[in-house]
């Protein structure tokens, strides 16, 4: 299968963000969207107002990771704004998982979730078979620029396993530390989305079209898959 890249917006270049957008719509397959609520973890990243600015020149799809201890408060807001997918943590949907579910789905979005590191996949079994998308987080969330953690390759070919037994649909996704040291590892465990952010992409080179041909090339040698810069 072809492999699919989302470049995380949340480390871009803020004072480049109309140039950034325009190299990546000619290469990127989606774009990620980090929400933070300085609750959920201890940091701030994009907002629905961000997302709705970048959605005027986007021409992929916008990936909504909401790390909020209240997702239901931002669902309406961000697929107001123009997501495509939203992504709430499992650990915030406990409660009341399958109306959030179908909160997401009545405003015409894909329904994803994503589980933090300590997390077990076990935690999503019961509403697993409705999800578009799970994204297995391989860093602690919050930041940018983390150590990977080779424990969730076990967790990524675990969802694997569930999809093909089950004949499920949803793609998996991978956030943290996507880059050049982990491509082989996440690639043979199953991943199908690598969400791409300092050490995958923009970290590479000071020009972003340069930093996309230099990933093209480093997934391509540590993978075998061809992907054309
Ligand atoms: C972290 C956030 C991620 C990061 C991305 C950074 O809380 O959800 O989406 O933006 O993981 O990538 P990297 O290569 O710096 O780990
Ligand atoms: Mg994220």
């Amino acid at each position: 299968m072809d492999a699919t890249f989302s470049a995380s917006l949340m480390c871009m270049d803020f004072l480049q963000i109309k140039q950034q957008i325009e190299i990546l719509n000619e290469r990127i397959d989606s774009y990620h969207i980090d929400i933070m609520d300085g609750h959920f973890c201890k940091n701030l990243a994009l907002s629905p107002d961000l997302l709705k600015c970048v959605k005027r020149i986007s021409q992929k799809p916008m990936d909504v990771h909401l790390m909020t201890t209240t997702p239901t408060d931002w669902i309406p807001l961000v697929a107001a704004a123009g997501a495509d997918i939203i992504s709430p943590q499992a650990e915030t949907i406990n409660a009341d998982a399958f109306r959030v579910i179908q909160m997401i789905k009545d405003l015409n979005c894909k329904v994803g979730v994503v589980l933090n590191p300590a997390t077990p996949l076990d935690y999503i079994r019961h509403y697993i078979n409705r999800l578009d998308q799970i994204t297995i987080m391989t860093v602690d969330v919050g930041f940018a620029g983390q150590k990977f953690i080779p424990e969730m390759l076990d967790k990524i070919a675990a969802a694997k396993q569930t999809r093909e037994e089950n004949g499920y649909q949803f793609k998996i996704q991978v956030d943290g530390s996507c880059n050049e040291h982990t491509f082989k590892r996440l690639h043979n465990a199953g991943t199908d989305i690598y969400v791409l952010g300092s050490s995958g992409l923009f970290n590479l080179d000071n020009d972003l079209t340069r930093a996309f041909t230099k990933m093209c090339h480093n997934f391509s040698r540590e993978t075998g898959i061809q992907r054309l810069a």
